[in-house]
């Protein structure tokens, strides 16, 4: 063994500065770099009226939809600062969230000055941002989302841009694969491939032309779909049938793994738009299903239910072409992310990745890097202090070793099929 074996004593103080120190790569993200424009959302009233902030705003406000809806974004991010951070303390995640980092950006967060804040934003350019975010964050990369259907991002893609390399793309098909029959047939249809609602031969070989095409296009480092808990595979069902006769055969060729997010339910309240989208508990047969037929293709998998966690770890366990990948959403919460995060250390090891920030806004980065690294690193410290307790010896270069592929060493090894 090389190295000084680490002692109890110096354990939580190595751990904490291998997981603080490592750069990370942030796979899911929804974020834009700047040849996407104002696609890219930063700064203080973006963070304000992210959607969770507004679900949080109108369980403490009796303002109507219609009235929210017409207000200004600022005047919208008034009314939730004053909601959430002055008529009651920012204690939720999304609210503490912005708290931290206000404060890592070395603000006076004491002084709730909002126009302050405001101030200071509009002093910085998106370009140097970036670079003071992805510092404080420690993020090395970003994965974005990108939908070539999206009618302000596909132009950009068509066009002779130059992204910046620290932001990937994930070509996400939810369009293609979760609505097929209502719109993605007539859109595709309108992008001058020859497909038909029947899904004939033509239209399947025509799909999965229109998948290449984006491949070349976007390079993404795998393709994605969110799906709802009642996903069920194989399927009849248009988006079963795209899977199975193009989505697959794609992955494997291009060598592009398929990502699956798995248990959302679209628009439960649609009057709160972005916000109003809810969850279920799956039935994960479907995803055993997919790994066990198709054990050439790989899958990074990551559940929006509590209650499904345990059963993907285990299912990890059966079949090695499944990643599991973050604490999504609903799940990104201390409370939570500490559950699973140590159940995955228990029955998978080091073979996960344990987090990424699904953020929208780039100033997310410092709040949701920082309040995870804090709960991973004490899970980690608790684990190895198990480990040491039971005789091993351990040095801080083997630490580092473990932080490394949990935050971008697993994700470059099964994107690059190794
Ligand atoms: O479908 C997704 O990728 C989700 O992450 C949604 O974008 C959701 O609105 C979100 O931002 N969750 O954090
Ligand atoms: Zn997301």
């Amino acid at each position: 063994m090389n190295g000084t074996i680490i002692s109890s004593q110096s354990l939580k103080a190595t751990v904490v500065k291998a997981v603080h120190s490592q750069e990370v790569t942030d796979i899911h993200t929804h974020l834009f770099s700047p040849a996407f424009g104002t696609l890219l959302l930063w700064g203080i009233d973006d963070l304000i009226t992210y959607h969770y902030l507004i679900a949080e705003t109108f369980r403490k406000t009796q303002i109507s939809y219609e009235q929210y809806w017409a207000l200004t974004k600022t005047e919208q991010a008034d009314l939730i600062w004053q909601t959430l951070f002055i008529e009651n303390s920012p204690i939720s995640e999304a609210c503490r969230g912005i708290v931290t980092t206000l404060n890592e950006l070395g603000l006076d967060v004491k002084s709730r000055d909002l126009q302050s804040y405001r101030d200071y934003f509009a002093s910085m350019k998106v370009e140097d941002y970036i670079d003071v975010v992805f510092a404080l964050a420690q993020v090395k990369e970003v994965v974005m989302t990108n939908d070539p259907f999206d009618p302000a991002e596909r132009p950009v893609w068509l066009s002779e841009m130059t992204g910046d390399p620290r932001f990937h793309a994930a070509l996400r098909l939810d369009a293609l694969l979760n609505t097929y029959p209502e719109t993605g047939c007539q859109q595709l249809t309108a992008f001058g491939y020859n497909v038909d609602g029947s899904l004939s031969e033509t239209a399947l070989k025509e799909i999965r032309r229109f998948i290449e095409d984006w491949i070349q296009r976007m390079q993404p480092k795998y393709m994605a779909v969110s799906l709802p808990p009642d996903f069920q595979f194989p399927d009849d069902s248009a988006r079963g049938k795209i899977i199975q006769a193009c989505v697959l055969p794609v992955s494997r060729e291009f060598n592009i793994p398929f990502a699956l997010m798995i248990g959302v339910r679209r628009a439960v309240n649609p009057r709160l738009r972005l916000a109003g989208d809810g969850m279920g508990k799956a039935d994960l047969t479907s995803l055993e299903n997919l790994l066990r037929e198709h054990p050439n293709n790989r899958f990074l998998v990551t559940l929006l239910s509590r209650e499904n966690q345990h059963e993907l770890c285990v299912l990890a366990r059966k079949f090695r072409n499944l990643m599991v990948f973050g604490c999504w959403w609903f799940m990104n919460n201390p409370s939570i992310i500490d559950e699973i995060t140590r159940e995955r250390i228990e029955l998978l090891g080091l073979s996960v990745i344990p987090q990424h920030s699904d953020a929208r806004i780039l100033d997310q980065l410092v709040y949701k890097w920082k309040h995870s690294r804090q709960i991973i690193a004490d899970v980690l410290a608790d684990k190895y202090q198990d480990l040491l307790d039971s005789g091993w010896g351990l040095t801080e270069a083997e630490i580092e070793r473990d932080v490394a592929a949990l935050f971008g060493g697993n994700f470059h090894r099964f994107v690059d099929g190794q």
